[in-house]
């Protein structure tokens, strides 16, 4: 698994900028780097300092020719990112230079790196674990500034030292088992096998405390799916224009038209909202229409939160009933637009046909702006009720950790079991083991190429 060569790539965003950089790991990347760099002072890569930052020119060995004006940082071993010798060339930042300066340093003997390489070196080198290591990714990717501070929280390690905790009292667990396997004359005593008891619920407990933080941080990074549905000429499209404040989705005043579903990014104290304007719910026989009706439909089964609008200028119509039988069951806020207009339907009135002591109700104007700010309050609060208590606590964003937890909490409760029903003990000592693995193919402790090789190429090349 562990390679020796010399990678390189462009490690900044392609495009214009003020500077890119060009980043070399492995063992021969000062002296790669040395064969394209000049210094006006006759300073040489070799003798550098770490860390120190050397002023020159790439220049091309064969032709002799002058590329770029850069700085050079040289960071050797195992003080650097991937652990190995890393230098860093600041060119500026233009397409031609940055390429034109890989290409001299491919030539030179370095490969190119790997999507997400130079942090898998990280990792293998030992100096982050694979939370840590896909916490980068996390990081590089966050929409917002709370999924920004869960990603660097995790880089600081908290969830790996959580993890390595519940690891070190599982380890051992199996030490204790395995003596007594070992000695298979010795039966385990009561009194001992209740405090082996005790130690594995307190384990499950708190494997399940770390699987309820995923829903709600699971929001912070794919961004909490949201979708605003109704009849015809209610306001979604309205709605969504008011809450983007841009003219994003088409609003008419004829019934249908919006017909296909349209996806927004929105930022609602930090928390990202996924949000869908939909076609409006009703009888058709328009095959496109139809289509986006289908579609609406299929947006409130997928959705994490389902904004239903009625209109209280008119009354109820049976599309809206339509519309409350769908959205049943689901996490809702129901807005009553148009309140601007003089009302015909009241909160009471609407209420009594919804799911019982629904409290999730609100009157808006989408075109006047009225209770907007109130309507994106109670989506925050609705959806992270606990969520400021949660925050100071160590909380799972990724789906293979919770996986992985998810298993081990399965093989943990068949231990428990196979122990208070007095079955062999190899059989316990086997499922005891197991939790232990599914926990450690979370820090990567455990853990295939196969596992590396698909969270590594969600990298971009350079990281
Ligand atoms: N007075 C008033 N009119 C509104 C309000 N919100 C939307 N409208 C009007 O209602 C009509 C329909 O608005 P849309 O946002 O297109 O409605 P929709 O629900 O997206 O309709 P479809 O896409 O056809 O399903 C337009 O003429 C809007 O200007 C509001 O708060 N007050
Ligand atoms: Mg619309």
């Amino acid at each position: 698994m562990f390679t020796d060569d010399t990678i390189a790539a462009i490690s900044t965003p392609l495009g214009e900028g003020g500077i890119g950089i060009v980043r070399l790991s492995g063992k021969d990347s000062i002296l790669i780097a040395e064969r394209i760099f000049t210094s006006p002072k006759n300073k040489t890569l070799k003798d550098a300092k770490s860390y120190r930052v050397i002023y020159g020119f790439i220049k091309d060995p064969i032709t002799g020719k002058e590329i770029d004006e850069v700085l050079v940082t040289v960071m050797r071993a195992p003080h650097s990112y991937t652990r190995e010798d890393v230098v860093e060339i600041n060119c500026h930042g233009g397409m031609v230079t940055l390429r034109k300066t890989l290409e001299l340093v491919l030539k030179q003997g370095a490969r190119l790196a790997d999507p997400g390489e130079f942090t898998k070196r990280a990792f293998l080198n030992g100096r982050i674990d694979l939370i840590q290591a896909e916490a980068v990714l996390d990081l590089i990717r966050s929409k917002t500034d709370e999924s920004r501070r869960v990603a660097i929280e995790q880089l600081q390690g908290g969830l790996s030292e959580k993890v390595t905790v519940l690891r070190d009292r599982l380890t051992e667990l199996c030490a204790h088992v395995e003596a007594y396997i070992d000695f298979p004359e010795d039966e385990i005593e009561t009194a001992s096998k209740q405090k082996m008891l005790g130690s594995m619920k307190e384990i499950e407990r708190e494997l399940q405390k770390l699987l309820t933080t995923y829903d709600e941080a699971r929001f912070f990074r794919e961004g909490l799916s949201t979708a605003i549905v109704g009849r015809p000429n209610v306001g979604k499209s309205s709605l969504l224009n008011a809450l983007l404040q841009k003219d994003r989705a088409i609003v008419t005043e004829i019934p249908g038209t919006t017909r296909d579903v349209i996806e927004e990014y929105l930022n609602i104290n930090g928390l990202p909202l996924r949000i869908m304007d939909t076609a409006g719910i009703r009888a058709v026989r328009d095959i496109a229409e139809k289509e986006g009706v289908r579609r609406s439909l299929q947006s409130i089964e997928n959705a994490d939160l389902v904004i239903p609008i009625f209109d209280s200028s008119e009354p109820l119509l049976d599309e809206d009933f339509e519309v409350i039988g769908k959205i049943k069951g689901k996490n809702v806020i129901v807005v009553m637009n148009k309140c601007d207009l003089p009302a015909v339907v009241d909160k009471v009135e609407l209420n009594s046909f919804l799911a019982p002591n629904n409290t999730n109700i609100i009157s808006i104007s989408a075109t006047r702006g009225d209770g907007l700010e109130e309507l994106k309050e109670m989506i925050f609060n609705t959806c992270l009720k606990d969520w400021k208590e949660e925050r100071e606590r160590v909380v799972v964003t990724n789906l293979r950790h919770k996986i992985s937890i998810e298993n081990a909490k399965v093989s943990l409760e068949r231990a428990i079991t196979v122990l208070i029903e007095n079955q062999p003990l190899e059989i316990f000592a086997f499922e005891l083991r197991d939790s232990l693995d599914r926990l450690g193919e979370i820090v990567g402790a455990v853990t295939t190429e196969d596992i590396l090789n698909k969270i590594f190429n969600d990298f971009c090349i350079g990281k």
